[in-house]
């Protein structure tokens, strides 16, 4: 089957009782057994619930896995792969990324004696200098949050399975349509389904997707004993949301390339972060490994002041001030003060977030619109 019609139809069937097109929100908590042991394949709905069973076989065929698991939302995804890991095993992460990602790696996990070491991926060679004995997961993130950099997912999957280490990539920014990382070499893929797999700015929610069956059970068994699994109504709301994933993102990923050039050549902005830009400094990988290009676009502006950004920011009258991206909406997004507040100033700054840098999640509104809210707002400073 190809995307489109996975993304409607796969792992969904009507609903054998009724013939309901849509799947049920199945809103209950525990299975009536008809005795000891004799059940339906459903016991309790922390473990399995009749909504998110064809929602998990639905983002595992997206991503070309064979198992997938849904979660409460992204940051439970993420704190299920990390539960893999025990005191004293080392990850090697890249510095870019979502600032939720570097807080549960570095308030939470360290905590119980977990390392990470956050390095720039953008020559995957090097990172081999930070694997040792007990270097037990990579964690990748591409394209990254906010700086939209690219990792060559093949290449880090060729260390990482030299050493045997495990790989996970974030592909939330990508989505499924547009990156599969499972098919580059990846162990586990990690979704926060809260953005474009939604897509409705509704749903908080994550997954993960794997190919090998024993990985696939330890992580079952964290998703089962830990207990942050979603909602039947989420899971309803994301099932719905996904089956137009495909058109959603061919809009997004137009609509990103016209903001992206208007940006690009209005005088007042110094440099566009956006990974269908010939000029980008990773294109050549979005083009290998990527189907498209999306809809987040940063940028900075010339002078570089703060107040300016603020300026900006606040002028909008169609995109949104907020965190969160990929909904239907656009949003506009100021990474240092929201959703990457958490990492050191210095360290974001060494890693080249600069506190005036303004991130948007280009919606599927009318992109002329978008482009006039943005020259209004630039126009202010
Ligand atoms: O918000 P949640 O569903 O828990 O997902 C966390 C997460 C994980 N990975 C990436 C790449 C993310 O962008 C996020 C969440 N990000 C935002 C809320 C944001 O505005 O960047």
């Amino acid at each position: 089957m190809k995307f489109a019609t996975k993304a409607i139809h796969a792992g969904v069937e009507p609903d054998p009782s009724t013939g309901a097109i849509m799947t049920p929100i199945f809103q209950t908590s525990t299975y009536v057994q008809e005795g000891i042991g004799k059940h339906k394949g459903y016991e309790y709905s922390r473990t399995k619930n009749p909504t998110r069973t064809p929602l998990e076989k639905n983002i595992a065929a997206l991503e070309n896995g064979q198992f997938g698991l849904c979660f409460a939302s992204g940051m439970a995804a993420t704190d299920a792969v990390l539960k893999l890991l025990k005191p004293g095993d080392e990850m090697v992460v890249c510095n870019d990324l979502y600032g939720g990602t570097y807080r549960i790696m570095t308030k939470v996990f360290e905590i119980f004696g977990l390392k990470a070491h956050f390095v720039d991926m953008n020559e995957p060679a090097l990172l081999e200098q930070y694997i040792n004995p007990n270097t037990k997961l990579i964690w990748v993130e591409t394209p990254t949050n906010p700086l939209l950099n690219l990792i060559d997912i093949q290449e880090v999957a060729k260390i990482s399975q030299k050493h045997n280490i495990l790989l996970c990539v974030d592909n939330t920014f990508a989505t499924p349509y547009l990156q599969n990382p499972l098919d580059l070499g990846a162990d586990i893929v990690m979704h926060s389904m809260t953005k474009y797999l939604g897509g409705h700015s509704d749903v908080v929610m994550g997954a993960l997707v794997v190919n090998q069956e024993e990985l696939y059970q330890k992580l079952a068994f964290i998703q089962n004993a830990c207990g942050a699994v979603p909602s039947p109504h989420d899971c309803f709301l994301m099932l719905r949301g996904i089956k137009t994933l495909h058109v959603r993102m061919d809009r997004h990923s137009q609509n990103g390339e016209a903001v992206a050039k208007f940006l690009n050549e209005n005088p007042k902005v110094d440099k566009v972060y956006w990974i269908g830009l010939p000029n980008h400094q990773n294109h050549d990988i979005a083009r290998k490994q990527m189907r498209g290009f999306g809809g987040m676009v940063s940028f900075t502006l010339k002078g570089d002041k703060i107040e300016d950004a603020i300026r900006v920011m606040e002028s909008f009258e169609v995109f949104a001030l907020g965190e969160s991206l990929g909904g239907v909406e656009s949003i506009c997004t100021h990474p240092a003060t929201m959703t990457h507040g958490s990492i050191p100033k210095a360290q974001r700054e060494a890693n080249g977030l600069k506190d005036t840098l303004i991130r948007l999640s280009v919606g599927i509104e009318d992109a002329q619109d978008l482009i006039e809210d943005l020259r209004q707002a630039i126009d202010k400073i």
